[in-house]
């Protein structure tokens, strides 16, 4: 019962946003389904966020592998996207990112460790604003973080208002498909602007978020966007997007720094 409890209570944390970011859901679904390793319970983990192959990866190698052995991974992947990233910035690089990615926020912060001069602008990420807890996190470490609402995409993009130009973008992402990647909602317009604007987008994701069959992409609860609004109007609130290919720079995972194309090959294989 005690077990039921706490299982009940992680898919609820899950399903809140309480716990967030693909790689935290992937490890609490784990966590969730150690107790309570059922047909039903992979079911109901599935269901919580639809968006989330890493989800899925993980809970099919549970019944093959020690949660041990799967939980080393993400670390051992991390340091690698780390070791890319360092390389990647340069001094005085202002990196955009959105939402919160624990692949991004944790590079970032191995980076300020390792001595890189860098400041990094960000959005709030509406309706949730998990760009505030990017944003705590990384001024945590003293990082220098100037915040944005996301209507302000691009002021924070160009150098308008006494801000500077973004140079580099970082984003994370819940699912790398073939065509393209899935990430928060906002990914797919920072993409075009960057696009329009010349300024290199870095997909940074483990390749666990590989899926070879299509995602689905999650639609969240209308009050999250609008709490008691009028019955007559209509809201939508999907939580993310699709960035095509053509748009992404290149891809960092624990393969290497590499264009979509090549990640593709190498995921295939
Ligand atoms: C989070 C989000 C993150 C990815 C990657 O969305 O879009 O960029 O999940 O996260 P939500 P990570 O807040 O709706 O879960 O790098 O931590 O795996």
């Amino acid at each position: 019962m005690k077990n039921k409890k706490r299982f009940n209570q992680i898919c609820k944390d899950i399903k809140s946003i309480k716990i967030q970011g693909a790689r935290n859901i992937a490890k609490a679904g784990l966590k969730a389904y150690a107790l309570n390793p059922t047909k039903q319970a992979k079911t109901k983990l599935l269901s919580l966020r639809l968006t989330e192959p890493m989800l899925q990866h993980v809970l099919n190698l549970a019944d093959k592998q020690p949660t041990e052995k799967i939980l080393n991974h993400f670390d051992e992947a991390q340091e690698k996207i780390n070791k890319h990233i360092l390389k990647l910035i340069k001094p005085k690089d202002v990196i955009f990112t959105h939402c919160h990615s624990t692949n991004v926020t944790h590079s970032l912060i191995n980076a300020k460790k390792k001595k890189k001069n860098f400041e990094v602008y960000n959005t709030e990420t509406r309706p949730l604003f998990q760009g505030r807890k990017t944003a705590r996190e990384l001024k945590k470490h003293n990082i220098k973080v100037t915040m944005f609402i996301d209507s302000a995409l691009a002021i924070a993009l160009e150098k308008r208002q006494n801000t500077k130009k973004a140079n580099k973008i970082f984003l994370g992402a819940d699912a790398l498909t073939k065509k393209g990647i899935i990430n928060k909602i906002g990914s797919r317009t920072i993409a075009e602007l960057a696009h329009l604007h010349k300024i290199p987008l870095y997909i940074i994701a483990d390749s666990w978020k590989y899926s070879k069959t299509p995602v689905p992409i999650e639609q969240r609860a209308l009050n999250e966007v609008w709490d008691r609004a009028p019955k007559s109007i209509k809201i939508k609130n999907p939580a993310f997007d699709f960035v095509p290919k053509k748009y992404i720079t290149k891809i960092i995972t624990e393969h290497g720094n590499l264009t979509y194309n090549k990640f593709l090959e190498k995921v295939n294989k």
